[in-house]
């Protein structure tokens, strides 16, 4: 297992390089080309660009997240083929510069969901949250006009402007999909790409939706153990495989992470591991924020997710994922340097501990 962090590019992230390989133990980044759009081919320079910059500072690109997939693929219009054709240019450029890790998530129109970006907490951090009876009460319009005033004038992934400025028109071309269409469409994306994968040992790694359930009657598939294990055994092909996000996941109680991580063995290339803390798990009032990685802070036991996927043989990188914003930083929410620093150096010392507890000598 390496541990990595995620990096936006030094044009859009307020952490820069420097700072993260000064992180003990943290060798690798998760980046990605921010400022492309779905559908575009990534060239090989501009891949090759991004590698020299992170390589200088004594990091590698441990994986891309993301490449992000177009709408024309999620909904199956015409056009998908074209975008997929340039998708496949896209890995064998990244396969070309030898990077073999890609994640991407399949959501339709939004990525994930929070009502609040910066909740303040008993000790004076703030954190992402989500509450149920927020989001039935608003329309997606007005949504994404307060996300993009709570967002500090920095760009949230998924979130961007540009595709918040025609949410309608995204809303329509949903509107025949449901979750069997939606689920075609990602086999049929899948299996195109597959090829190319096989050819340059590009492994697939798809994120989960988040929160893992539909929002504004959206269909979401990728949310449950056996959601994922129909798209693992759909398209059964190792490069076929899926990013363990125990933040998504965890958000649906239903989910037994322990269980979920065992399930998927061998088919888990990438981890994000962080936890949540729930206040109200009713139907009508379902609420909960973001916590300190710690397991005590949150609901979420990351010592037995950190042995679950060390068990099971991943060997793949994991990272620190969202962050609550402390001593004083201003950053992307979720994405500040500070507490995804503690957050990695604890789910290192977690690691120490199971690995030398272990009967293994790896
Ligand atoms: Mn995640």
């Amino acid at each position: 297992m390496e541990m990595t962090l995620r990096w936006y590019g030094s044009e859009f992230d307020t952490v820069t390089l420097k700072q993260i390989r000064q992180i003990p133990g943290v060798t690798g980044v998760i980046t990605t080309l921010y400022d492309t759009t779905p559908g575009e081919v990534w060239s090989q320079e501009a891949i090759h660009a991004l590698k020299e910059e992170v390589e200088a500072a004594g990091l590698h690109i441990a994986g891309i997240e993301s490449v992000n997939v177009s709408d024309a693929i999620k909904v199956g219009a015409p056009e998908r083929d074209q975008d997929i054709a340039n998708y496949i240019k896209t890995l064998e450029n990244l396969g070309k510069e030898d990077i073999h890790l890609v994640c991407y998530n399949f959501m339709p129109v939004f990525d994930w969901t929070r009502t609040e970006l910066a909740r303040e907490k008993a000790d004076g951090s703030t954190v992402l949250a989500y509450n149920q009876k927020t989001i039935d009460m608003i329309d997606p319009d007005d949504f994404a006009a307060s996300i993009e005033r709570m967002s500090h004038g920095t760009i949230l992934p998924g979130w961007e402007p540009e595709r918040m400025a025609k949410v309608k028109s995204l809303f329509d071309l949903y509107r025949d999909i449901d979750e069997d269409k939606l689920f075609a469409n990602l086999v049929y994306f899948l299996k195109a790409i597959m090829p190319v994968c096989q050819k340059y040992d590009i492994k697939m790694a798809i994120h989960p939706d988040d929160p893992a359930w539909s929002v504004f009657g959206l269909p979401r598939i990728i949310t449950t153990e056996e959601g994922i294990l129909r798209l693992m055994n759909a398209v059964d092909d190792v490069h076929n495989g899926v990013t363990f996000c125990s933040g998504s996941y965890g958000t649906n109680r239903n989910n037994d992470l322990v269980h979920m991580i065992h399930a998927l063995k061998g088919r888990i290339h990438f981890a994000h591991v962080r936890n949540l803390k729930f206040n109200d798990l009713s139907a009508e009032n379902y609420d909960f924020e973001e916590a300190a990685h710690l397991s005590r802070d949150g609901d979420f036991d990351l010592y037995a997710i950190m042995k679950a996927l060390y068990d099971t043989g991943f060997k793949g990188p994991v990272r620190p994922d969202h962050g609550r914003m402390i001593w004083g930083e201003e950053a992307m929410p979720g994405y500040g340097l500070y507490d995804r620093a503690l957050g990695a150096t604890y789910l290192n010392g977690l690691l120490e501990a199971i690995i030398k507890s272990s009967q293994r000598d790896d």
